[in-house]
This record gives C-alpha cells, structure tokens and sequence, in this order.
C-alpha cells in the first residue's frame, strides 16, 4: 500500500461487515432492479464500464483491496446470459470497491458438461493469473439484487445463492450449496476444490457441501433479504441432463476428497483469451470414461 494510501473501508479478509454503510460515496442504497428484457450488448456494457481492463479486471482507485477476487463461471453456448451478466455484474462490483477479474471457463466440444471440473480449472488458471486470495464460483445464470450482498470472501465458506426467485426466496434444503459460493484460497486449498468426478447435472454442489463439513469446516450465509437474486429461467443445456451416477457419489466426499479435485485435476487447455470484459478459458476436459479410467489408475 501506498502512503497516504487506506484500505477499503470494510475489505478486511475474515473480518468482513455484511451490513456495510452504503449510503454517501459508494451510491446506491442496496436493492437494485435485475430486468431480463432489456436491451443489452456488448459494446452497450464497455462503453458504459471504461475502467475495466482487458480480461475483465478492476480494482478500486482510492483505496487498497484486501482481497482480490477471482470469480469463475463455467460456461458452454450461453452468450445472452454472460451478457446480462457482465451488464449486472461489472458497476456492481466496482461499486462495492472489488479488486476483482472475470474468468469464463468454457467446456470445449459435446461430451457430458462437468460444472464441478471447470470450477478447478478456472482457480487453477486464476491463480498463475494474479495474486487472487478470494474465488467465487458462479453461474451465468444468477444476478444479486441488493448491493448489500457482498462478493467477497468471509471467515467460513461462504454460499450465496441461497435466497433465489426460483425457490421464492426460501432455501429449498438446508445443505444447498449451489449457485454461488465464495472460497478463499486457504479455505478451497484445504477441500482439494471440487471434485472432478460429475458428469451431467446434480449433486456437485452437495458433494462440495460433504468436503466442507469433511474439513471441519461451517458455511456461511448472509441475511436472506440482502441475499435477493434473479436466475434467468432457460431449459435443460443439450449434455447437462440429470445424471443419476452422481447421486452415490455424494456421501463418499471425505474418502476421495483428498484424491479427487485440484490434486487430480487434467484437461487440455485449449486457448486463454483476455476479452475486453471477461478472460475466456476454452478447455477439453475429457468425457466421463477418461475420468473412470483415471481412477482406476488407467488400468481399464
Ligand atoms: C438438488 C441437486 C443439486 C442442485 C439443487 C438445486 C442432486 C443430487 C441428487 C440428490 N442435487 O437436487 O445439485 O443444486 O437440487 O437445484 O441432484
């Protein structure tokens, strides 16, 4: 930090205030307005967002960030969401002073999409990236809507998405722990990250619940009211059905934790492109054989 320089007001890591003062110079009062309809572009969202850098980076300018945050969403064929979400996302995130960057990790090619896989691959990519001490792992699909909803990480892990419109706003199962969820590096270190071994939709987000509670760990959730959040409603992606294979694989999370994740994770990076708002990953991270055989220590 520079002289004369100060630290983000309520940015200090494992010590965060989730209640911020937020009238006065950060603007905006907490709730926000999250529309669907509107017309958004590209162009329309960097001419708005000037001080974003290339890859989809910012950091705030009159005071040092604490955390530096790397938010990754796992992507394939979803060009109107990410827009909707850059739109929503960037002024929010400037406006709550984050030192923050986009990370896009799209699933190359047909085969079964594996969400849990690029989450490790994007904190992996992230972290040879910056010095980022804080991930949040997010869908494309889910935007806050109250400022007050702080992306930033907390002294447990931390879920985010557990006040949606889709659930009306009720936490459906109290072990949910999908959507969103904030890690910081110690805190996702200390699980092996998720792990790689589901393919198709379903039971990831529990498995990562299993890990967290494996590792003597708590989650977190801040007031449901400030929580709010909008899910843009979309049918089934084509190779993410509901695979039932996953289900068994839930209560097995703190015996293979400490082999499946970031430790055993393998894909091909196909190329890491630093779009004006967001950094593309495009991977091929195999199919679900590859990772049966990987198990198996290759011997089928
Ligand atoms: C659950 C899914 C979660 C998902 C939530 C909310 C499974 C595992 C089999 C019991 N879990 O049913 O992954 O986040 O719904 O949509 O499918």
């Amino acid at each position: 930090m520079r002289p004369g320089q100060f630290h983000c007001y309520r940015d200090v890591l494992n010590d965060v205030r989730e209640t911020p003062p937020f009238k006065g110079k950060i603007g905006g009062t907490g709730p926000l307005d999250v529309d669907f309809k509107i017309n958004v572009s590209i162009d329309k969202i960097i001419l708005e967002n000037l001080n974003i850098t290339f890859g989809g980076h910012s950091k705030p300018k009159n005071c040092t960030a604490l955390q530096k945050i790397a938010i990754i969403i796992p992507f394939r064929n979803r060009e109107l969401h990410l827009t909707y979400w850059l739109f929503y996302m960037h002024p929010f995130l400037q406006k709550q002073q984050g030192d923050y960057g986009i990370y896009v990790v799209e699933q190359h090619g047909q085969s079964m999409f594996n969400r849990a896989k690029l989450m490790n691959i994007g904190y992996t990519e992230a972290v040879k990236d910056y010095d980022y001490n804080c991930f949040i792992f997010s869908d494309v699909d889910i935007i806050p809507m109250n400022l007050k909803n702080l992306y930033r990480c907390s002294k447990y892990p931390k879920h985010m998405a557990h006040s949606l419109d889709k659930f009306n706003f009720r936490l459906p199962y109290k072990t949910l722990f999908g959507g969103i969820v904030a890690f910081t590096k110690e805190q996702y270190l200390n699980i092996n990250g998720f792990s790689n071994s589901f393919w198709g939709w379903g039971g990831e987000d529990d498995e990562l619940y299993q890990r967290v509670v494996a590792a003597g760990m708590i989650i977190e959730r801040a007031p449901q009211n400030i929580s709010k959040a909008k899910m843009m409603t979309h049918m089934r992606d084509p190779g993410n059905e509901r695979n039932q294979k996953n289900v068994p694989l839930i209560s097995k999370a703190k015996f293979k934790m400490h082999e499946d994740g970031l430790s055993s994770l393998e894909y091909l990076l196909i190329s890491f492109t630093r779009h004006r708002l967001y950094t593309k990953i495009t991977v091929d991270i195999g199919k679900p054989d590859d990772s049966v055989k990987h198990s198996l220590g290759g011997s089928v």
